[in-house]
């Protein structure tokens, strides 16, 4: 039922995900009462998942920072005191020009991650504040980085396969991803191909939920998918299973890829990833001799040493075979190239003081706590859409480092998270249905337009009107810090590209959603011809760029020009790297920390939101650890024992589930909990921040621990 202040508006979900959900705010006089899904949306089609369906009493939590307020009490202890807009902007313009005055500019560091991931409000909103400030550059590979820098070297920035044409696929592959819970969207769609006949295999070194709707599930020890992967293109080409003329017409370095390949006998592979060579066999089997075969890698994949080479070995696999020839068949990855935004425009590279540094924000701790060896040290930290400690690696060295007194920190946040008890000026930021924004995917080929429903709550604002009045009290006067986020959309996006379609903002802004112009799903098969968007135009098992050397982060995660380029080679053929924390790579740290640990994402929080939310911790559960009832027996657990997971980074506590879920040797603690509401700590206590090689990805995978019963 309806009344007369009753109005809808199109919204768009603002998350960090690859589903970008398009749906429908209602507001009765001048509240968000509700929202659904837009029914509308090809992709999403009209449902929200559990963690946004009740997002309305999202924005009334009155846990919320609605005032700017500074602290009060001990860094870290979550005392604040409110204050005017006027004193928190003179504040940071003092201390900020207090520390450019003593140290320079880079001793200041803005940290920021995909909390909002909308072209205005998200990841780089920011960015052209701080290169005019000529501040640190931040370097962000949280996620996605290591298997970019694979995409592009291998297949250049290409779309790859429609999430929608799995509807065509009739073998799915699905690697490393717990669709069920982190693409649900195309989770439907891989069901539907599944009750029409199409085989699912799920790789993972767990039965999660994924798993267990797989129609065969391949458990692979966590960070050995190299040598699986490897080993079917072995098999694949020993058994005259290649797509001869494909691979002569639109490949690179087949011979060399062959002579790579040779020492990944199934039975070698088996050796490293304990799937047994038989069932690599039938996979690799399977795989080249059904038309239509599709694969989804996901982001979990790069999370370890070997990550991102892996992840080259399958990205390899649909043209050794010719399934780019089919539709449904080749890879869905990360579509993210294919939106005609202009990142220069966005982000200002060119402001960019010649050699400013760059340092990598999965380093956080070691950069605040002096370990990096930096000159000037970090004096000034900005936090926005991120809550490094929670989400980045080594947290108790980012605790420490953000107790620091010499330390100026400001976080612009919706609640006084584990990083925000750390600011010394807090500001408040708005939620989705408080700002406009325009959301690209990094998982389906749709542009998504948020209006703003509602007023803002108190004096939150959004990220754009934070940098619009920090650029104003800074003196700044490039165009962009005045524009609105309406004008800031028409200026960032090329409306002109083909892919739009001749669709303008207007045009967007009326439906709420705009496919781009990519060709019928259906029918749709992008690189049938090759046309590969690689220096050669071909697929390139063989990459002459990685032997050339140059900068293989990837933008947006790195804004690559200006700054300093750090000039690294790589190897030119996919393949496999052991573990950096593995028995047979470290055999004392193994001795005393025997389990691998992997931590995926929870199924109720969304990274670290919700994870807050009484209602939303009781459905997600308690922090549980998962664990073997072999390694479980060993150490006197009981399924709902409190356990303490811990290695020489730090510890953190969680109720024991014993199950033969996960298998001997590997426990599963899901991500998310706060360490303010935890029992004590949580996961990435004992993540290590060494990168894993390509891109600079994180090693969330590929850590050692061991378990202990508490108390
Ligand atoms: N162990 C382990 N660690 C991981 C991962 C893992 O799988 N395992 N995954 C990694 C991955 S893939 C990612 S993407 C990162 C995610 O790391 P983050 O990007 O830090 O993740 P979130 O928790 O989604 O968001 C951070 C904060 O942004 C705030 N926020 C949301 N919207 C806005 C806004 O509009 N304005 C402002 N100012 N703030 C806002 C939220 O309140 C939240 O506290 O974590 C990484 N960490
Ligand atoms: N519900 C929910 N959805 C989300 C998020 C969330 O926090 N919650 N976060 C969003 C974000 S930022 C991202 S990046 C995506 C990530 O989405 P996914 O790519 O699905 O990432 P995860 O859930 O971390 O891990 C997926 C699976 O990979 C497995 N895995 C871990 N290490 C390895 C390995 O070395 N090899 C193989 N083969 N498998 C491995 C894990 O056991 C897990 O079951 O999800 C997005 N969607
Ligand atoms: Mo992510």
């Amino acid at each position: 039922m309806t009344h007369a202040n009753t109005i809808e508006k199109l919204g768009a979900c603002p998350h960090d995900c690859p589903d970008t959900c398009a749906m429908i705010y209602t507001v009765e006089d001048g509240v968000l009462s509700g929202l659904r899904g837009n029914p509308e949306h090809p992709m999403t089609r009209g449902a929200l998942c559990g963690k946004v369906r009740d997002f309305d009493r999202h924005h009334y939590n009155p846990d919320r920072v609605i005032y700017p307020m500074k602290r009060v009490g001990p860094k870290g202890a979550g005392a604040f005191e409110r204050i005017s807009w006027a004193e928190a902007l003179d504040t940071i313009h003092e201390r900020f020009s207090a520390i450019i005055a003593e140290h320079g500019a880079e001793a200041i560091l803005p940290y920021n991650y995909l909390g909002n991931e909308g072209v205005i409000q998200g990841l780089t909103v920011g960015d052209a504040f701080f290169n005019k400030l000529g501040a640190t550059v931040a370097e962000k590979t949280f996620c996605g980085s290591g298997s970019s820098t694979a995409w592009l070297l291998t297949v250049g920035p290409t779309n790859g396969t429609d999430p929608l044409s799995f509807s065509e696929s009739k073998l799915i592959v699905i690697w490393g991803c717990n669709s069920v819970s982190t693409n649900i969207h195309h989770w439907h769609i891989v069901k539907e191909a599944q009750r029409g006949g199409a085989k699912v295999i799920v790789i993972d070194p767990y039965k999660s939920r994924t798993a267990k709707e797989a129609d065969w599930h391949i458990q692979p020890k966590p960070g050995t998918d190299g040598a699986l992967a490897m080993a079917m293109i072995n098999v694949i080409i020993n058994g005259n299973l290649v797509d001869n003329d494909y691979v002569e017409k639109h490949t690179v370095g087949f011979d060399q890829l062959k002579e790579r390949a040779e020492l990944f006998t199934p039975e070698y592979a088996a050796a490293i990833c304990g799937v047994a060579a038989e069932d690599i066999r039938l996979l690799a089997h399977e795989y080249a001799t059904t038309k239509n075969a599709a694969l989804r890698p996901g982001v979990a994949v790069e999370r370890s040493a070997g990550g991102a080479q892996a992840l080259r070995a399958i990205f390899s696999l649909p043209a050794l075979t010719g399934s780019w020839k089919d539709p449904g068949g080749g890879v869905y990855q990360m579509p993210l190239w294919e939106f005609p935004i202009l990142f220069d425009r966005v982000c200002r590279p060119d402001l960019i003081p010649e050699g400013t540094r760059v340092v990598n924000v999965l380093q956080l701790g070691a950069a605040l706590n002096g370990d990096l060896g930096l000159t000037p040290g970090l004096h000034g930290l900005m936090v926005y859409n991120a809550n490094p400690v929670s989400n980045s690696a080594e947290t108790a060295a980012i605790k420490k480092g953000l107790a620091r007194e010499d330390l100026f920190t400001v976080v612009s946040e919706h609640f006084i998270t584990d990083t925000a008890r750390y600011a010394d000026i807090l500001l408040p930021a708005t939620m989705a249905a408080e700002h406009e924004d325009l959301m690209f995917s990094w998982g389906h080929f749709f542009f998504t337009f948020n209006e703003k429903a509602i007023e803002a709550p108190g004096e939150a604002v959004s990220n754009a009107e934070l940098f619009r009045r920090l650029a104003k009290r800074f003196g700044f006067t490039e165009p962009q810090f005045s524009m609105s986020e309406i004008e800031q959309m028409e200026h960032f996006i090329d409306w002109t590209s083909p892919k739009m379609g001749g669709v303008d903002l207007a045009g967007i802004r009326e439906r709420g959603w705009l496919a781009l112009n990519l060709g019928d799903p259906k029918t749709r098969t992008p690189h049938a011809e090759g046309n590969f968007p690689t220096p050669s135009g071909k697929c390139e098992f063989y990459s002459e760029s990685a032997v050339k050397g140059g900068n293989f982060v990837a933008p947006p995660f790195r804004q690559m020009y200006g700054a300093k380029q750090s000039g690294e080679t790589l190897d030119p053929l996919p393949g496999f790297v052991p573990a950096n924390e593995r028995p047979e790579t470290n055999a004392s740290q193994a001795a005393r920390y025997p389990l691998n640990i992997v931590s995926p994402k929870s199924h109720g929080f969304l990274n670290s939101q919700y994870a807050n939310e009484a209602h939303k911790i009781r459905s997600q559960g308690e922090q549980s650890i998962l664990i073997h009832p072999s390694d479980a027996k060993t150490r006197d657990v009981d399924d709902g024992s409190v356990v303490r997971v811990y290695n020489d980074r730090g510890t953190f506590s969680g109720r024991a589930k014993v199950t033969d879920d996960v298998p001997p040797g590997v426990i599963v603690a899901s991500l998310g909990y706060w360490h303010s509401l935890n029992k004590d700590g949580a996961v990435n206590v004992i993540s290590s921040s060494r990168f894993g090689g390509m891109g600079h990805c994180p090693t969330y995978s590929d850590n050692l621990v061991e378990v202990r019963i508490e108390g």
